[in-house]
């Protein structure tokens, strides 16, 4: 843990060989988001947004759970209240900066991902299960609508058919259905999790970084761009990446027939 973050009861921070590695840190809550998670997730994502040294990042919970989303035992029941508030100034606040890290992300969710908590590890740029796991749209059980980007991204992953229905039910989603629908990347035996998590991401540090950032940025836009003007995006990054030291290690290495030594850059 770096010195600035010892204090830090909720989240579990480190960084060794360019990952950072996050665990969600309330076990005995399934990891639900209170007011000082948010906080502590805020300063811990602004670390990793800010150093360039970082390769990867992991995201995974503490426990049986991932994460049960937002800690309703601060909320009192019986009271309404301005929700928009508490998700500007919380969730959103921490997608933004989740979403501004140019690392790739990995979300490894080892057990029950249920309202923010499942849009949250969704917001990630891959994403693997335990079998064992489950994704569950919970918020329509407590009068609410999907947020953290799920009424976004769900009906882009799995389509509006089954998003709204997961949405409007509540119906818990088991990580091998989920990979059969296009939500997450892929499910893993319970008993191989760890290994297979810690193959991913020491793979993923040692890719072509900076292209890597360009590959989750460019399939974002492709949402919004027009067929042609996303053509001249491909265009213009591909010239960035074709002056880059990755890719002229990566021909080099591969002519070479050896292993490519990426720096990243
Ligand atoms: O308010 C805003 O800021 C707006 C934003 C909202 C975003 C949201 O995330 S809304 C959705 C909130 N989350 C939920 O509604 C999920 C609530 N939890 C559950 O439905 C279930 O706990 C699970 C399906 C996730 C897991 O069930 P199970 O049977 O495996 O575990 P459990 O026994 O229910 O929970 C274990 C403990 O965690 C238990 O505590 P205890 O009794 O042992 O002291 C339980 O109360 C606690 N826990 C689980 N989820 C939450 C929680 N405590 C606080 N908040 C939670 N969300």
């Amino acid at each position: 843990m770096p010195d600035n973050f010892q204090g830090f009861k909720t989240i579990h921070y480190s960084k060794d060989k360019q990952i950072a590695r996050i665990t969600l840190n309330r076990p005995d809550k399934l990891n639900a988001f209170s007011a000082q998670m948010h906080s502590e997730f805020f300063a811990v994502l602004n670390d990793v947004a800010g150093d360039g040294d970082i390769r990867c990042v992991l995201l995974t919970g503490a426990g049986r759970g991932f994460c049960a989303g937002q800690d309703l035992g601060e909320r009192k029941g019986g009271e309404k209240m301005d929700l928009g508030e508490k998700l500007e100034n919380g969730y959103n606040k921490n997608l933004r900066l989740l979403k501004s890290i140019q690392a790739p992300i990995v979300c490894a969710v080892n057990g029950v991902a249920a309202g923010a908590g499942a849009n949250i590890a969704l917001n990630c740029d891959i994403v693997v299960a335990k079998k064992s796991a489950k994704f569950i749209q919970s918020f329509s059980n407590i009068g609410l609508i999907p947020d953290c980007n799920g009424t976004w991204i769900l009906p882009k992953l799995i389509g509006l058919a089954k998003a709204k229905a997961i949405a409007m039910l509540g119906t818990p989603v088991m990580s091998e259905q989920a990979v059969e629908w296009g939500m997450i990347y892929q499910a893993i035996a319970d008993e191989e999790f760890e290994a297979e998590v810690n193959n991913l991401v020491n793979n993923l540090v040692q890719r072509p970084t900076r292209a890597l950032s360009f590959i989750k940025n460019i399939f974002e836009e492709s949402y919004s761009n027009p067929y042609g003007a996303h053509l001249d995006r491909e265009r213009d990054i591909q010239r960035v990446c074709g002056l880059s030291d990755d890719f002229a290690e990566g021909v080099t290495a591969f002519n070479e027939k050896r292993p490519a030594e990426f720096k990243g850059r």
